[in-house]
């Protein structure tokens, strides 16, 4: 029997990736729509791997749990996928009240529903790497210590708990991916890695001089999405359900990604990345290593993907969209 899957965040680069990978296991893809003044927007990144047609959306919101019990009781979902948030940690400081309603109330009044509605239903939380904040362990896995470094870790550190109690306290199918960076032609272009790879293809095609960034020396655990959705799926597919980290186990600059994206087209970054302050965050997270272990002896999960190839695909990506 085909599964259903309802995935909150469809609209987010994870959520396009995911229900792409859930629509070639044949399930029936339903995923939360909120509503927007701006139409034309949505829908984008499903669109642009051409399934906006084949999933089903539903006019709801995080924040309103009456919206998400409605859902549920329509669509009768086999497995839930958490990934609405506001993802954006900058963000997080200026509108940290809702920051902190969506990312962290918000899986609890999803995790509320399933326990009220529909208690079999599998449930995944997307939980992130930015909860190890200020770490004390070289390499982080699923024992390291936590401490949020912003609203958005604090509020995502919530919702990671909130899912590890709701497993041990009503016995609920409920897992929590502890993902660190990962990236593609789909990022928003807020983020760091989409930002440098647009900018780059901006300065290859003459239509700008520089980039401005923030801190270079900030370091992350960079993969690819389509790889890590594919360790969402595999963890509600375990008779138990768990936490685990999802990460590469590489560590990199921002200021190397800059070399790495400039050297693709020709270009060195030296020439054309400078520093901003207003790029710069109230407090840092300076490095963030994944250890996967867990991760590839349980689910048989690993990242195929390498930085250089993720780089390659995100600068030719943009090229080829601004060259439109
Ligand atoms: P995106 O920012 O691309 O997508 C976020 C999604 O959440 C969008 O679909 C957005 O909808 C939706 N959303 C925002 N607010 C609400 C709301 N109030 N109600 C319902 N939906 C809402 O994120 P990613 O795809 O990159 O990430 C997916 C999840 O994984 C997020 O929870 C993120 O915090 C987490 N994560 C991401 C990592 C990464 O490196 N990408 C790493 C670790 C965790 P809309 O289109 O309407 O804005
Ligand atoms: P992050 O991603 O905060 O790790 O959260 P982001 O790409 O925004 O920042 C990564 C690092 O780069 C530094 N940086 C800049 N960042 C941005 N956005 N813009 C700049 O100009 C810039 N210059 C330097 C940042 O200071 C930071 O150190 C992402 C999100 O997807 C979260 O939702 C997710 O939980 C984590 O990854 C894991």
């Amino acid at each position: 029997m085909a599964k259903t899957a309802l995935i909150t965040g469809i609209t987010g680069q994870d959520g396009a990736y995911l229900a792409q990978l859930l629509l070639s296991k044949n399930y029936s893809v339903h995923g939360l729509l909120r509503r927007s003044a701006s139409a034309d927007v949505i829908g984008a990144r499903l669109n642009f791997l051409g399934i906006l047609g084949d999933v089903e959306m539903h006019d709801a919101n995080l924040t309103d749990i009456t919206s998400i019990i409605r859902v549920i009781q329509t669509v009768k979902p086999d497995e839930i996928y958490n990934l609405g948030a506001q993802s954006f940690v900058k963000t997080s400081w200026q509108q940290p009240v809702l920051t902190g309603s969506v990312s962290g109330l918000g899986a609890v009044n999803v995790l509320e529903a399933i326990r009220l509605l529909s208690p079999q239903t599998r449930f995944y939380q997307a939980s992130t790497s930015e909860m190890y904040g200020l770490i004390q362990e070289p390499r982080q896995s699923e024992t390291t210590p936590f401490y949020p470094r912003s609203p958005y870790a604090a509020a995502k550190l919530y919702a990671h708990w909130m899912t590890v109690n709701y497993r041990e306290s009503f016995g609920l199918h409920a897992s929590s991916g502890i993902l660190f960076n990962h990236e593609s032609p789909l990022r928003g272009i807020e983020f760091v890695t989409r930002k440098i790879t647009d900018g780059v293809a901006r300065i290859k095609l003459g239509l700008a001089d520089h980039i401005s960034l923030g801190n270079l020396d900030a370091k992350r655990d960079w993969g690819h999405a389509r790889d890590y959705v594919e360790a969402m799926w595999l963890m509600l597919q375990q008779d138990t359900p768990d936490d685990y980290v999802v990460a590469t186990g590489r560590t990199t600059s921002v200021r190397d990604f800059c070399d790495l994206a400039f050297a693709h087209v020709g270009l060195k970054a030296a020439d054309h990345v400078r520093v901003d302050e207003r790029f710069m965050r109230p407090a840092e997270v300076d490095v963030l290593l994944g250890n996967p272990d867990k991760a590839k002896a349980k689910l048989g999960w690993q990242a195929t993907t390498t930085l250089e190839q993720l780089v390659a695909e995100m600068v030719e990506a943009d090229l080829k969209r601004l060259s439109r």
